[in-house]
């Protein structure tokens, strides 16, 4: 272990800090092998905790070298502080002081990507959650909250634009060829929302009139050759700064918003107080190299830092427990705002099918957390689609409870009370309920309690009385560390439909659609005047992060595609069915019986194709089948060869079936048109592209050549790469030509890293291109860069995703994954930990790949000098 025996941090031990920094004066003395920085700290003894006595002042630091230490001006001597290797603890006598700490660090040596480091040359910073301490020693916790200003030195030629939080308020030059800014940044944060940038840099900028008539700049910021790449992340910046006052009242609070895009970035992007750091992935599209998903992805991604300067910035959190505070109501707002700019149905379903495969997956696993987690070893380790995806699921239960006009009261609420300060899950829920005077008591129980609950619902109908009931049943299994589990208040969206696929009125007001506060371990809802059995439509717009377990015949599924008023469940309804036959194909061939496909499954694909009152997006989404990773969350056992090839005869079976209808959609849809990432034709896209992937999954090569026909006359990326995928996963393989396709476009584009990232991730989850040795080949490939996180999660991350290859029977897939980790573990903890993630699910395997899976956490458990992030999901896991 490199950190000796890491130490679990509990919630329950919080404790306000004894020290508070109202001032923080930093300088960076930028340099090629090195970096200075020095800090002068406005100390406080906190008032809330003073008792008359002077504990030491305890700062955490790491990976530095101390220069020297003042108090007030005066250097201390090397007995008058002791430093270890993570802390600076010295002794204090006065209530107030002034610290002044001169360190150096090495950015060029920092692969973890966390601090201040290096990217393609320039200089730039990853502080939250516990980076700042790679800076320089300081309370880097987010309740302790301070005035920044920075002072940044650099050479001018090679670092010309120099930025940091806040306005730019004085700059110099020096004789020696180097240049100098001074920012200050007039609002309070915690450390991790510092940011600092030193490079060669071009911008485009614009600017935004906020509804108060303020004029606020706005500059992104990539490398030269990517300028021309900028223009969607800014146009969805407005469109997010508009939304906010509209629908939240929040204004833009600085003169000046900064984007920064960066190559070498371990996530997303960051929220730094006025300047975000973007992974360049996140920034950067145009029609020739980006999809409709990465424009939306951009779109989602712009808007959702953006937020954060309210959920987050303006009002932070008091402690990383309540992570979710922030992460799950912004990501609530990121998926508003972009329902609202594209199609809501189809972002629902988007949403829902995260949370339901690889949330539900966290959550009955080794690592399974409630949303505001209780211990860690390690924070980064808990940024997990549970904090982030469940957590944005509970506060649309909140939104659904109280409606949007309450909802909206208590936001104002929230901000007014919380602005400037460092809040906790449990002050925004005392605001719901304070503005709405909504008991959410109970409600409470969602942000403690870990596990995915089950609703088995049962119906019953009495003919003579003309009445309909529903009976709910809640259970929540056993998760690590909480074998008791209390009924949860679930909101449960729903309706009936009749046999003529009618709305049933639920009330004599007629409702047709109702929302059950669902409270009780076992609770019956009754519906009157009923005049025969209904089909109930449950969890409409999926209304809470639960399974439903109801007796739906096929037949009652195929109703539901059909008729459901609610778009959500008419998709959900496809999916169930195509589960529920694949895994009945899974049990016959397993068994040696033969049992013929279910033909309702495969007429239901061309109902759809046929369907007029579907739009584009809709019908392409319905169409798509039950992804592999969505059949082996519903699987007891999970076996990934017989997924993947059940999975893959189905779709055959459409496809010859409906051979025809698919080749005309396809032919209507491919019309030349200039491309535009709007939700009309986005859908029209997806619509043709998944035709074109059931046409290609026929062993033909007329297929196959309508595929490379597209990819090379395609308009846009969205076509070409669509072409591309359908020919390497297509079932007829001229290897030779998809090589050649993708020698193609690896030259076209080899300039650009964000398209790279394509190109290793269409191979590593292709079926026939995947296997480990071809994964290993390109990890020698001139296009792939170790040291570049996109590159691993494309690559490596890309190849954990590929079911038949990943998993296959000799355990090589897992060996090379448990070698892989080891490696990089030396280097960047954080994504190691992250790209670990599959493994972490082998219980839930069948014997053979659970035992090599095992057998590769073993390996990385016993490998020496593990990181706190790895060994937290290691040790977990086993
Ligand atoms: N707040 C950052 C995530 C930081 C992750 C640190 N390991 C991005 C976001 O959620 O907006
Ligand atoms: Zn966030």
């Amino acid at each position: 272990m490199k950190d000796a025996q890491p130490r679990t941090i509990y919630l329950k031990d919080y404790q306000a800090p004894d020290y508070l920094i109202d001032t923080t004066d930093l300088t960076f003395d930028l340099y090629e092998d090195h970096a200075m920085v020095s800090s002068v700290l406005g100390m406080r003894r906190n008032d809330d905790r003073d008792d008359g006595s002077f504990p030491e002042l305890v700062l955490s630091g790491l990976d530095m070298e101390l220069v020297c230490v003042q108090i007030d001006g005066r250097k201390l001597g090397p007995d008058e502080y002791v430093c270890s290797p993570d802390s600076l603890t010295i002794p204090v006598n006065s209530k107030q002081f002034q610290l002044g700490i001169h360190n150096r660090i090495r950015p060029q040596e920092n692969t973890s990507l966390e601090g201040l480091y290096k990217s393609n040359g320039m200089f730039c910073t990853q502080c939250e959650a516990e980076g700042f301490r790679k800076i320089t020693y300081y309370l880097d916790r987010p309740d302790v909250m301070s005035k920044f200003t920075t002072r940044i030195i650099a050479d001018k030629a090679l670092y010309p634009v120099l930025l940091s939080n806040g306005n730019d308020v004085e700059k110099g030059e020096m004789d020696n060829g180097r240049h100098w800014v001074k920012w200050e940044d007039p609002f309070k944060k915690p450390s991790y929302l510092f940011a600092l940038v030193a490079g060669e840099l071009e911008h485009i900028t614009d600017s935004f009139t906020t509804m108060s008539g303020r004029d606020v700049t706005l500059k992104i910021y990539t490398e030269a050759h990517n300028i021309h790449q900028c223009d969607h992340a800014m146009a969805s910046l407005k469109k997010a700064m508009k939304w906010d006052e509209e629908v939240y009242g929040r204004e833009y609070d600085l003169d000046i918003f900064m984007i920064v895009a960066v190559d070498h970035f371990n996530m997303g992007a960051m929220e730094n107080k006025g300047l975000n750091i973007f992974n360049s992935s996140c920034v950067l599209v145009s029609p020739e190299t980006a999809t409709d998903a990465r424009f939306q992805r951009v779109e989602g991604v712009v808007a959702h830092e953006y937020f954060h300067n309210w959920s987050g910035d303006r009002v932070t959190c008091r402690d990383w427990f309540q992570l979710s505070l922030k992460e799950g109501f912004t990501v609530f707002r990121d998926s508003e705002f972009s329902a609202d700019m594209n199609s809501r149905g189809v972002k629902r379903i988007e949403n829902a099918a995260l949370v339901r495969t690889l949330q539900f997956a966290e959550d009955s696993g080794p690592m399974s957390h409630p949303i505001r987690p209780e211990s860690y070893m390690e924070i980064s380790n808990f940024y997990t689609l549970t904090v982030y995806e469940k957590g944005a699921e509970v506060v649309r239960m909140i939104h659904t409870l109280l409606g949007s006009e309450n909802f909206r009261k208590g936001t104002d609420l929230y901000f007014k009370r919380h602005d400037g300060h460092a809040a906790t899950c449990e002050d925004f829920i005392k605001a719901m309920e304070d503005a709405s005077g909504k008991d959410l008591k109970q409600f409470r129980r969602w942000y403690s309690q870990s596990g995915t609950p089950v609703l088995h619902v049962s119906d019953h109908f009495d003919a003579q009385k003309q009445c309909y009931s529903l009976t709910i049943e809640q259970r929540c299994p056993e998760t690590p560390g909480q074998t008791e589990k209390q009924p949860l208040h679930i909101p449960v969206r729903m309706g009936l439909i009749g046999s003529d696929g009618k709305a049933v009125a639920l009330d004599a007001q007629e409702t047709t659609d109702t929302v059950l506060d669902v409270t009780e371990e076992k609770q019956t809802f009754v519906f009157n005047s009923i005049s025969e059995k209904p089909l109930p439509s449950l969890l409409r717009r999926f209304s809470a992060p639960v399974r439903v377990d109801f007796a739906y015949s096929r037949d009652d599924l195929i109703f539901l595609a059909k008729h459901d008023a609610d778009s959500f469940n008419r998709w959900d309804a496809c999916q169930r069915l195509a589960i529920s036959v694949i895994n009945e194909q899974i049990d016959s061939r397993k068994s040696g019986t033969c049992l013929p496909l279910d033909k309702r499954l495969v007429n239901v694909f061309g109902d759809i194709l046929s369907d007029d009152t579907l739009d584009y997006a809709m019908k392409a989404k319905m169409l798509a089948l039950p992804s592999e990773e969505a059949i082996a969350e519903q699987s007891e056992v999970i076996e990934p060869q017989w997924i993947y090839e059940i999975r893959e005869a189905l779709k055959q079976a459409i496809a010859e079936r409906h051979v025809e209808a698919l080749l005309k959609m396809w032919q209507q849809l491919s019309v030349d048109k200039a491309y535009c990432p709007v939700a009309r034709d986005i859908g029209e896209r997806s619509l043709k592209n998944i035709c074109l992937s059931y046409l290609t999954m026929l062993d033909d090569k007329k297929y196959s050549d309508l595929a490379i026909e597209q990819y090379h006359q395609a308009g846009n990326m969205t076509d070409r790469f669509s072409a591309l995928g359908s020919v390497v996963n297509g079932a007829y393989q001229d290897q030779e030509e998809v090589q050649a396709l993708l020698d193609n476009f690896l030259k076209r584009y080899r300039q650009d890293t964000n398209v790279i990232d394509q190109w290793l991730m269409v191979q590593a989850t292709s079926k026939q291109w995947g296997t480990l040795d071809h994964i290993k080949a390109l990890m020698k490939h001139e296009a792939f860069d170790a040291g570049n996180p996109n590159r691993l999660r494309s690559l490596v991350g890309g190849f954990s995703h590929n079911m038949p290859n990943f998993h296959i029977e000799d355990g090589a897939g897992y060996e090379f994954m448990a070698q892989f980790i080891i490696d990089l573990d030396r280097k960047n903890p954080q994504v190691a930990a992250r790209i670990l993630q599959p493994l972490t699910q082998w219980k839930r395997y069948e014997p053979v790949c659970r035992k090599a899976m095992e057998t590769a956490l073993k390996t990385i458990q016993c490998s020496p000098e593990l990181s706190k992030d790895v060994y937290e999901i290691v040790h977990k896991s086993l």
